[in-house]
Parts: C-alpha cells; structure tokens; sequence
C-alpha cells in the first residue's frame, strides 16, 4: 500500500472556493451534485491537470462551466478524476454528479443510514465516498446546500451553517437549503436527513447573540437528552468565560446516532454523536455515561474554534486540533467537578491505554512524520498524549502566559489550516520564550523514565536529588533525544508541613517545578528544616515513569500529608503497585502472598478520612488493575498469575477493611431523587468500592444482590451486577440479576451493552465460551460498532485472563472476529485489532499463540489497508 510522508506536503494546485451541492435523498439511487467554484493558485503552469478524489464513487455526469465534458477531457475511476484542458485564466466551474446507495455503506464513512436516518461522517476521508473532491483539510471552502427527500421520511434535512430555504417539492417532496458562511474543510460537512424528535433551547453569548440550540434522538427519547443540552450550555459559557471564544452562528444542532464508529464528530453547527454520548437517565446511566456524556459534548463543542475555525493543514497534524481540544474538555470537566479526582481518572486511562501504546509496535509520536492509513492514527498518544503536551505547556508558560499564546494562536490563524510549529511558536512569541527543545514532545515517540535518587545531609541540612532521563528505542527511531521534562514537586517534613528551602541550586527550579532539560541533572535544597519526603511529578505535570527507590514509609508519608490530593492518590497506588507486583511474582513461583500491614493502614487512612471527598476515597482504595500490573511488569506476562497474586492482596485488605467499608456503605447511601451530580456519584463510587470489598470479606453474594434488586438507579445497579458476575461467577445470584437485568432492558441495546461487557470482562478461560454464545442472541449484531465494542471489545481490551487464555482460544476467536467486522467495517476491526499490540510481553506459550493469530490475520486474502496496516505492525 501507498505510504504517506509529511515531506511531501504541498499546497494543491487549485483552490476550491466555494461549494454548491444538491443531494436528492432517494434510497439506493440517491443522486449528488456539486459545483464548485475553483481557482488556480499562483505559479501553477496552466496546463496541470485538476485531480480530484475519490472513494468507490459512481460518476454521473461532469460539467465544466456548465457545459457537458467531453471524454477526452477527463479520466475517471472509483477514486479518482483527472480534467485537462481548464480554462486558461485559471477560474472555471466543475460540477460532478454522482450516484450513492446510502444503505449499502456498511463502513460507516461518507453518506449511510443509521436506523433508516441518513446520516454522514466525513473525518478523515469519507467526503470522497459522496463526491469527487479535493479532499483534504487545507481545501476551504464555502457550501451552500440543498437537500431534497421524502416529507415522510425525512421530515428533518439539515446540514452546517444557517438555514436559508425550505419549501414543498412534487410527489410528497420538500427541500431545505443550508448555507455555512465560514470556510471550511470538507472533512467537517456534514448532512442528517430523517424522522427524529428534537429537544430546543436557547443560548445567549456573552455579546448578547441569541443561539438556537437543538439536539436531535429518536423519537420518545427527548427527555434523556436533557443532561446534554444543559451540558451544552455550560460549555459553550465555559469557552466564553476561560478563552473568550463565542459561538459563531445562529444555530447549534447536535443528532444522535445508532451506528457510528466513534464517540462524536465536531461537523460545523451540526455535530453528529454516538446516541451512547447523548442519551442519560438515571435509570439507563450510569455516572461514568454522565461524566463521558459531559466531556464529549464539551470536546466536540470545543472544536468549533480548536479544529474548525483553526483547521490542521494536513493530518499529520492531526493532534494540533485533537491534543488541544482534549486537553481543554479535561479542563473543563475538572472545573465542573472535582480537579483532582479528575485527574485521577485522566492519569489512570493514559496510563492504560497510551503508556501501552507508547511501549509497542504502534507506537508513534502525537505528531507523525509517515503513516499508511489515516484512520488507524486516532490514537490515545494524538489524543491523550497531546493533550498532555498542552498541558505542559501550561506548566512551563503559567496559567497567563498560556492564555496569551492562546489568543495569539487565534489571532494570527483564525480561518487558516495551521501546524503544530505555528502552534508552538504563538507560545513563544506571546511570551518571548524558547520551546524549541520542548517540542521535542511532539515529534519524539516513547514515554520518557525519569530516574531519581535523593540524598540527605543532615550536617549541611541539604537535600541532593539526581535526576536523569532516557527514552527507550520505538519502531524507527532509536537514538533518542534529551527532552524537557517538567517536574511538579513538593518537599514534605516529617510533622507533615511543607519545607521552604532557603537556596536552590543547579537544575532550573520555577516555584515548585523543576525543569529538567539535560540527560543528567541535580537539584540542590538548602536550609530545610529536617530532612524532607520528596513528592514528585504532582499533578502528574509530565508523562513519564518515574523509577524512584523510596521507602514506604516515604510513601505513606506522601499519601498522609500531601496538599496536592493528586500526589497523595499517586503515593498510595505506586506503593499498592510494588505490593501487587510481589503478589504476581509469588504466585507465579506458587508461593504465599503477605501484605505489608503498612499498606492496609495506608488505605484503611484514606477511606476514613473524612477531609478527604467521597469520590477521592473510591479512588484512593481502587487498587491498581490486573492490566496496570502487566505493563508495570513489562514481560514475561502469565495474566493468570497476576490475577491470583491480586485476589489475594484484595482478600487480605478486604479483611482488614471490613469495619470501615461497613460504615461506608451504610453512610454513603444516597436517598432520594437521583442527581448525577459529581459530589452524588462520588458517593455512590466509594459505596460500591466498599461493596466490593464486603462482598469478598463475606464470601457472599447476598449483599450485592440485595443492592442490586433495591437500586433506584443504573449506577448502583451495574456496580451490583458486576460484583455479583466477576466475584460469584455461576451462582444462583449472579444468574438471577443477569437474567433480570436482560428482561428488564432488553429493549434498550445502549443498557444491553453494559450487559454484554460485564459477562465479556468476567474472569477466567470459560468466559470466551459465554461470549461467543452472547454473539448468538438477538442482543448482538455485527454490524453495529457499539455492540461489537461492548461484547468483544471488552473481552479483547478488559478481560486479561479471560483473553489471554493459556491455549490461545482467545487470539484465535478475536482473528475471526476481525476478519469477519474487516469484509464490512475496516476502521472498527482495525482498531478492535490493537488489543494485540502488546502481545510480545507475554510469557512464551501465549505469546507464540498470539504470532500464530496475528499470522494467520496477516496472510487473510482482501485485508483493508486499516487492518493490514495494524496486522503488520503489530507482527514488526
Ligand atoms: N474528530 C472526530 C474524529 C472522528 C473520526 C475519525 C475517523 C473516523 C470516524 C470518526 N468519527 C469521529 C472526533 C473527535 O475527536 O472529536
Ligand atoms: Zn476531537
């Protein structure tokens, strides 16, 4: 397959400026014109040639200033169309009609049907499977759009922009044109045309514009979108009172959908969702779905300045827009919430799904310089990873200097299709910094290990710490370059209080971060007070692993006294880590796992502390996972000792914790009406957390049924049943609730997926038997990613012994699957492939099943360049 290098950029040839399109809705023959006014840019010979894209596209007709083009004229396939002959003064009209049938686009790409509703997705190529285009991110233009279909079924046509017209049409026909003033991609079109009910409301900027806002679901669902709508509004006030960005037309719809193969897509004015990340009530939510529900809205809403009105000039830049916007929805969520239990949560996903990436055969830099499918790039490390960058440059620049570079940023390319050196370079002009070696975070891939070592010199009453960094070697890149790592720190004394150094010497030390710029560096305090507990990377200020030999006591020190909650959550889970590590290591030898009684005190500390929020406490006693522990581990990986080493550490804490949990579960009931607020859900968090731990100090399931038949709530009930599934596999309990649940929402497929996914993650080698039985039920269907996701996606990415069956069933079922979703959807199997990518750290046997699978994927006849792509670098 072809291979894309960022060298290769240039401008194209023409520029489209303005579009006029014409889709006349009429099922398997639905027909699109487009006219497009072009330009040929300065410098161009006059004989190029217009090249055009295409994807699978059944051509028409094509005019050229209106007239009908010769044959001669033009060379057309599926994926491309080349005229010749162009007017000579370099402005002309194209107008390509072509023909699509919406149902049968099961990749979900260009335009499809979900449900019957004709929907489109155009990011990143999907516009070239609706017509011939430049199809590319630094093509602006602006689009007028008519939309013509059946009043019956399509009561609703929309498109971006404002609406301009609508009107009847013969044989029960109307139409509706749309006019979107702002220049704009073609990956960020969009149409919706059907029957759905509409939720409306009304948004005021801070310059007094009146907005229309609308949120579009299935008819009978419009009271569960109303914690979207309110989550809209206190987005778009968020961007106008933290950035100062306003919306900028008169209407904002959002349209949920049944089949779409991500989380959302920030289509200007018309954004399109997932229905997962739209739909909450509190019978069918939980609130984790409010949290997400929260974030996405805000992502995609954020957009509308970080993407659309400033556009990436190529997808190579792909995080410019994605790293920004992320890291200014998790802003916003800590703002909404509580900051550090939010960036517990951020901190924990990184590190199981980037940190993975980062470590494997996937592994890139958020900004790549070569890819082969642009699909497969939509990546924790593009997203999270750059958003962590942004972040960082928040720490280094503070809180002022960040938003000025922001506003330059804004200022200078407004309506541009920009770089991530324009966007690094508005920091350093904003604030007359140089970023230069810190952008090495952008084009360098693997997560950087900090080594430190601290000495203490009672006599001088000085503190030492030597810190040095290294990067492992990624696929491409092995010489790797010295970065400039950013290190929150505190320094705790032994009463608890914080240290304030009289004299600092050697690294660079701003407040309380220390820059740490060379391979090696040292960091000297002075006139302490005492020796002090040197807590570092609060806030987890940079990604990195930090391999630091501190005592537990030092730890315990950390997680007692911190003022950052962050750090003191971080103390207490890298020391649970070592003792969990210890279990795997023992049980795989066959061997007794002890617990370090110092750690139950530790966590026994936390849970009680009732300074501390409810929804830190859960945190704080969520122990690292069975996967947390595989990549702490790094090879050799038997998952089923993990498990064993784990469920004894559990066992032993749960015993030690059973008169705390007791009293947490009965204080942290929360009666009444269901509020989805975040001091409610941190309520009913740490009560599950202390079910769980009841639940297997008691070796009974009747408690987590009880809660499980009283929940007035889907929080409470889905933390029940999955309790009763993963701990009481096969009993009479877990059965009852399972089958409950199953004829209580069977109707619902959103609630069913939380079914599917608690049976795919519960534990051990029977589970693939079970899973594969759910795929028969009229509850599963290939064709809908949602489903596909929940049951084996769940199974492949959150049930490690499960998958990771010792004789390989779990590889080999997974290949099937991916073959099978490849023939229909190539970006869904693709991506339910990278559960492999860290197959080469497991133990031998699993590990020479796993080759075999990812072989026999790799051989497969007709793979899609999406799966292909994986396959082989996941096999490199
Ligand atoms: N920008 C959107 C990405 C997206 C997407 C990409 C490829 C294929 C389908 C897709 N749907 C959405 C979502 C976002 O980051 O906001
Ligand atoms: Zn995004």
């Amino acid at each position: 397959g072809q291979v894309f290098h960022l060298s290769d950029y240039r401008p194209t040839d023409f520029a489209i400026e303005t579009v006029s399109m014409t889709f006349r809705l009429a099922g398997a023959d639905t027909e699109v014109v487009s006219q497009m006014t072009l330009r040929r840019r300065d410098g161009v010979p006059t004989d190029a040639p217009l090249v055009l894209d295409g994807d699978a596209l059944q051509l028409v007709s094509l005019a050229i200033d209106n007239e009908t083009a010769e044959g001669q004229r033009y060379e057309v396939t599926p994926d491309r169309l080349t005229i010749h002959d162009l007017p000579a003064d370099g402005t002309f009209s194209v107008t390509v009609t072509t023909k699509l049938d919406p149902a049968a686009n099961t990749q979900l790409m260009g335009l499809y049907r979900s449900n019957g509703v004709y929907c489109t997705q155009c990011e990143a190529e999907g516009f070239r499977r609706i017509t011939y285009f430049l199809d590319r991110p630094d093509v602006l233009a602006v689009y007028t759009v008519r939309i013509e279909g059946d009043r019956s079924e399509t009561p609703l046509l929309l498109s971006n922009g404002n609406p301009v017209e609508a009107g009847a049409l013969d044989g029960n026909r109307h139409y509706a044109v749309w006019h979107d003033p702002h220049p704009k991609p073609s990956y960020l079109f969009a149409l919706v045309a059907g029957d759905l009910g509409v939720v409306d409301d009304v948004f005021t900027t801070a310059s007094g514009r009146s907005v229309d806002l609308k949120i579009y679901v299935e008819h009978g669902k419009e009271a569960r979108a109303a914690y979207a709508m309110d989550a809209l509004k206190r987005s778009m006030k968020w961007d106008e009172d933290v950035f100062g960005l306003e919306y900028d037309l008169d209407i904002f719809q959002i349209v949920a959908v049944s089949d779409f193969n991500m989380g959302a897509m920030e289509n200007k004015g018309l954004n399109v969702f997932n229905d997962k990340y739209v739909l909450a009530d509190p019978e069918t939510a939980t609130d984790a779905d409010y949290a997400n529900i929260e974030a996405i809205i805000a992502h995609e809403y954020f957009h509308n300045w970080t993407g659309n009105r400033i556009t990436c000039r190529d997808w190579f830049q792909l995080c410019l827009k994605e790293g920004l916007t992320v890291y200014r929805d998790h802003e916003f969520s800590a703002d909404m919430r509580s900051r550090p239990v939010k960036r517990i949560a951020e901190v924990r996903l990184l590190k199981a799904h980037q940190f993975p990436e980062d470590a494997g055969p996937l592994a890139h830099p958020p900004r790549p310089v070569t890819y082969s499918e642009i699909n497969n790039f939509y990546t924790a490390t593009v997203y999270e990873k750059g958003s962590e960058v942004v972040r960082m440059i928040a720490t280094i620049l503070g809180a002022e200097g960040f938003r000025k570079g922001m506003d330059l940023y804004f200022e200078r390319h407004d309506g541009e299709a920009a770089t991530i050196e324009d966007f690094v370079k508005s920091f350093e002009d904003a604030t007359g910094t140089d970023l230069a070696q810190f952008a090495i975070w952008y084009h360098q891939a693997g997560t950087p290990t900090v080594s430190v070592s601290v000495n203490y010199d009672q006599r001088s009453d000085s503190l030492t710490v030597d810190l040095e960094q290294s990067v492992a070697a990624t696929p491409g890149e092995s010489a790797k370059k010295i970065m400039h790592i950013p290190l929150r720190f505190g320094l705790l004394l032994e009463d608890g209080s914080e240290a304030e150094p009289a004299e600092v010497s050697g690294a660079r030390v701003d407040g309380d971060v220390i820059h740490l710029t060379e391979r090696r560096q040292s960091v000297v305090f002075k006139s302490l007070g005492g020796r002090p507990v040197l807590s570092l990377n609060r806030g987890f200020s940079a990604p990195i692993n930090l391999s630091f030999e501190q005592s537990s006591a030092d730890l315990a020190h950390i997680a007692k006294h911190e003022s950052d909650a962050f750090a003191r959550w971080q103390a207490l889970n890298e020391f649970a880590m070592r003792i969990l590590l210890d279990a795997a290591k023992l049980s795989r030898d066959g061997r007794t796992v002890a617990v370090d009684p110092d750690l139950i005190a530790a966590l026994i500390a936390s849970a009680s502390d009732e300074t501390l929020e409810p929804a830190f406490r859960a945190q704080a006693l969520s122990l690292p996972s069975e996967a947390d522990i595989a990549r702490e581990l790094g090879s050799n990986i038997d998952p089923d000792a993990i498990k064993r080493g784990r469920d004894a550490v559990l066992a032993a804490v749960a015993q030690a914790l059973k008169p705390v949990a007791e009293k947490l579960f009965d204080e942290m009931a929360t009666p009444g009406l269901f509020s989805p607020d975040a001091i409610s859900a941190g309520k009913r968090a740490l009560r599950a957390v202390a079910l769980s731990y009841l639940s297997i100090a008691e070796a009974d399931p009747k408690r987590a049924l009880g809660v499980f038949d009283e929940a007035d709530n889907m929080t409470d009930m889905a933390s029940a049943l999955q309790i009763l599934a993963h701990l009481f596999p096969g009993s009479a309990e877990a059965t009852q609730a399972l089958a409950a649940f199953e004829g209580r929402f069977g109707g619902d497929p959103l609630v069913i997926d939380k079914w599917l996914s608690i049976q795919a993650m519960a534990p051990g080698a029977d589970t693939l038997d079970h899973v594969k039985g759910l795929m028969e039920t009229r509850h599963f269907a290939l064709s809908n990613p949602n489903r596909v996701r929940a049951l084996i996606g769940a199974f492949a990415s959150g049930n490690p012994t499960g998958f990771n069956r010792e004789d390989g069933a779990g590889y080999g079922f997974l290949a099937d699957q991916v073959l099978a979703i490849d023939a229909r959807n190539p970006q869904l199997a693709a991506r339910l492939l990278t559960s492999m990518r860290s197959w080469r750290s497991l133990e031998a046997g699993r590990r020479e099943h796993a080759r075999a699978a990812l072989s026999r994927i790799a051989a497969a006849e007709g793979l899609s360049t999406d799966v292909s792509d994986i396959v082989k670098r996941t096999l490199a």
